[in-house]
């Protein structure tokens, strides 16, 4: 054996050494990269950026990229925050639809006597005390014609009796239409949120219009995963899209506890919007973003992949709708949003894509004092059908203050000094 592997070896050495020899030479061969990018300038060999560049993603600039987007924010009209002292939160906005002659959305709302007392605290809260900003919070909708002024209707899902699923706290819902129905998924918690951590699962409830009245089903309709699994703990985000005549739940979890935690995106796959449905195989599909929200886009689905984990802030697109790959990298990307997605249960062959919808930010009040969180309107051009050029720039240029605001706290102003001092030490 060991007589066979020696030779092996020099062979090895001999083909690596002549394969670099043949790159060098083709690589001087052709010369420095050109100036000006033509059709053939793809066919040189390139370096692996370059090469992702022209071969990875659908253009080489961002300006032709169709899935790459500035985000624009606008306050929204309408809601009342009891003077933003904390006591209503909204948070979590569904995606939008349009029926009736306006647009829809449907959001967490807690209305509570009291701030929450926060997860760490979840012990002090009790039946009027929320722990987090989503516990104790119901499911309301409001409706709108032009998307910026909104008029909050009233509770969609309330929370249910106890020990229904639920009656802690119905949350972060969306909204599926599916043969002439309505159906809302959303977190139906049975213990306040902090306790052992965001444990929950996921319930529905059905209407024949979107102003319901919705009923609920009165039962887990996608469960946690089996103990052990990654999604043992929590399903939260569901969200509802129409591909190959059957229903497509996207949503995430976080595992990997006690370790850094590691938050993933997983899919269910069903007939009927009232399961069961069964998780795709090669779940999580996504190993970053902390909440769901997708689009059809051509034949495949676009994901817009917000904070948490290595590929936050991108677009991603699955062609396949279960292989995601980065499309482009953004800024400013919106929390929680729920676009206006208008072919999202249409079965489309060629999503058309999005250019605004709804999301929020949850420090619109401050920790311990009135904490909640707003809904807001955000703006892209994620979309077939415009090209805006203002939405394909790069490099904004964001206020000092932003820069500021993310200053050194004392320990790191010590730690940078007493690397100073052991620099100074040493002259
Ligand atoms: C959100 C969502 C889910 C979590 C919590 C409330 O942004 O990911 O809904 O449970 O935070």
């Amino acid at each position: 054996m060991k007589k066979l592997l020696l030779p092996l070896l020099l062979i090895g050495i001999i083909s690596c050494e002549n394969q670099s020899k043949k790159e060098s030479k083709e690589t001087s061969n052709q010369g420095a990269f050109p100036y000006i990018i033509t059709d053939s300038t793809k066919n040189r060999k390139l370096s692996a950026a370059m090469d992702r560049s022209f071969n990875h993603y659908s253009a080489i600039h961002p300006r032709n990229n169709e899935l790459y987007s500035q985000f624009k924010y606008t306050e929204l009209k309408g809601f009342n925050y009891n003077n933003h002292d904390g006591t209503i939160s909204r948070r979590d906005p569904s995606k939008v639809i349009f029926e009736n002659g306006k647009y829809y959305v449907w959001y967490t709302k807690r209305d509570t006597p009291v701030i929450p007392v926060g997860a760490r605290n979840a012990d002090k809260s009790n039946d009027t005390i929320p722990s987090t900003d989503w516990d104790l919070a119901e499911i309301w909708y409001a409706t709108s014609e032009n998307g910026f002024t909104w008029k909050e209707q009233s509770v969609a899902v309330p929370r249910p009796p106890k020990p229904e699923v639920g009656w802690r706290s119905v949350t972060t819902t969306d909204i599926l239409k599916w043969k002439g129905k309505y159906y809302l998924y959303y977190q139906g918690f049975m213990e306040a949120s902090g306790k052992r951590g965001d444990y929950c699962p996921v319930t529905a409830s059905y209407a024949d219009s979107p102003d319901g009245p919705w009923t609920p089903v009165g039962k887990i309709v996608i469960e946690n995963g089996p103990e052990g699994s990654w999604d043992q703990y929590a399903i939260h985000d569901p969200y509802p899209l129409v591909h190959d005549g059957k229903i497509y739940i996207y949503y995430k979890s976080a595992f990997n506890r006690p370790n850094p935690v590691w938050v993933g995106g997983g899919l269910v796959i069903g007939d009927d919007p009232l399961g069961p449905f069964k998780k795709h195989p090669l779940n999580p599909l996504t190993s970053s973003g902390h909440e769901v929200s997708l689009f059809p886009f051509k034949e495949g689905v676009a994901a817009i992949t917000v904070k948490d984990g290595t590929e936050h802030f991108t677009i991603q697109y699955a062609k396949d709708w279960v292989n995601f790959e980065i499309a482009s990298v953004c800024e400013l990307v919106p929390i929680a949003p729920g676009p206006y997605v208008p072919d999202a249960f249409t079965d489309t062959k060629d999503g058309r894509g999005i250019s605004w919808g709804l999301s929020h930010f949850v420090n619109a009040g401050k920790y311990e004092i009135n904490p909640h969180s707003i809904l807001t309107r955000f703006d892209c051009d994620l979309s077939q059908d415009i090209d805006d050029p203002v939405m394909k720039e790069t490099g904004i240029r964001h206020d000092l203050e932003v820069y500021y605001k993310q200053g050194l706290n004392k320990k790191q102003f010590e730690r940078i000094e007493k690397e100073n001092e052991k620099l100074r030490s040493k002259e």
